[in-house]
């Protein structure tokens, strides 16, 4: 089943942000540093070059990625022209502190009244835009939620005499390959009504058995390992978890789909571990 998301508001919200970045300095890139390619719309970087605007890349929920691939993901960004990239977690006031400072460097004469320093978010969904908002307001004036699409409107917030932002709501981009939309559904960057839990818990799991068995084994019990051990593929890990879990359908085989759904909550959450599933 192909994965295919974009529902009708983002139509009109890329309008408005294309309007928006007009008068704006700096472009705030919102990421999610456990996906940090598949979570860059290929569209924003697009405007933002058409429009020569510098942007500053946040590799969002570092308290859930891989410290040792966000290092290199932000030396990866960091070597872009009119790019500067940090990690954070938008929920740690103390990270979100550091935005504003950090984006006066890319546009250093916006800092009076007359020239202000103007910021818009932008981001695919889900990735903690509108709580990075609230961080930096100091206020929960925007609506979270731990659904894509939650916000629908483009809206301008003043943080003090010289400084604004615009919030927008998360933008997909259309004909999204499918491995991109297949990890963008297991961050819960895609409405659910777009797929099943287990297309996506199959791939998570095949990607989770190549790049981090420790983490699934510390959480779901030892898989089968040596050179005479079948090699577990994403249906085989999803099929043991739960087995595991006595997980079970009625009649008595594995409930594949309990078994994926509990994988994608605990990849999300954080209960896995921190993990990234891309390398630049
Ligand atoms: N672990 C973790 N979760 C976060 C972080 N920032 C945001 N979240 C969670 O991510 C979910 C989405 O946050 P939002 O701020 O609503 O995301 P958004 O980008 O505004 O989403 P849309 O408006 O739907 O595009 C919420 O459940 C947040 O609590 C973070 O740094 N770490
Ligand atoms: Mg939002």
């Amino acid at each position: 089943m192909a994965i295919n998301w974009y529902p009708g508001h983002m139509v009109t919200a890329r309008k408005e942000a294309a309007e928006a970045l007009r008068s704006i300095d700096v472009v705030i890139e919102v990421l999610d540093a456990r996906v940090p390619r598949s979570s860059c719309n290929p569209e924003f970087e697009a405007l933002r070059r058409h429009n020569q605007r510098p942007a500053l890349k946040l590799l969002n929920k570092a308290d859930v990625a891989d410290p040792a691939r966000t290092q290199a993901w932000l030396a990866h960004y960091n070597a872009q022209p009119g790019v500067r990239a940090i990690a954070l977690s938008a929920k740690k006031r103390a990270d979100v502190a550091r935005i504003p400072a950090e984006a006066l460097t890319l546009a250093p004469t916006r800092t009076t009244r007359i020239k202000p320093l103007r910021m818009m978010i932008l981001g695919i969904p889900n990735v903690g835009k509108s709580t990075l908002m609230n961080s930096l307001l100091g206020r929960r004036l925007a609506d979270v939620g731990d659904e894509p699409a939650i916000t629908k409107h483009v809206t301008r917030y003043e943080l003090g005499p010289t400084m604004s932002l615009v919030d927008t709501p998360g933008m997909m981009w259309k004909g999204v390959a499918q491995d991109i939309a297949l990890k963008l559904a297991a961050t819960h960057s895609i409405g659910r009504n777009a797929y099943d839990d287990a297309s996506v818990a199959f791939e998570l799991g095949r990607l989770l058995l190549a790049d981090y068995p420790g983490l699934l084994s510390a959480r779901y019990g030892a898989l089968p390992a040596g050179p005479d051990a079948p090699a577990l593929d994403g249906p085989g890990l999803i099929a043991a978890i739960a087995t595991r879990r006595a997980l079970v359908v009625r009649g008595g085989g594995p409930d594949l789909e309990r078994a994926a759904s509990l994988l994608l909550k605990e990849f999300r959450d954080g209960t896995l571990g921190a993990i990234t599933l891309e390398r630049p």
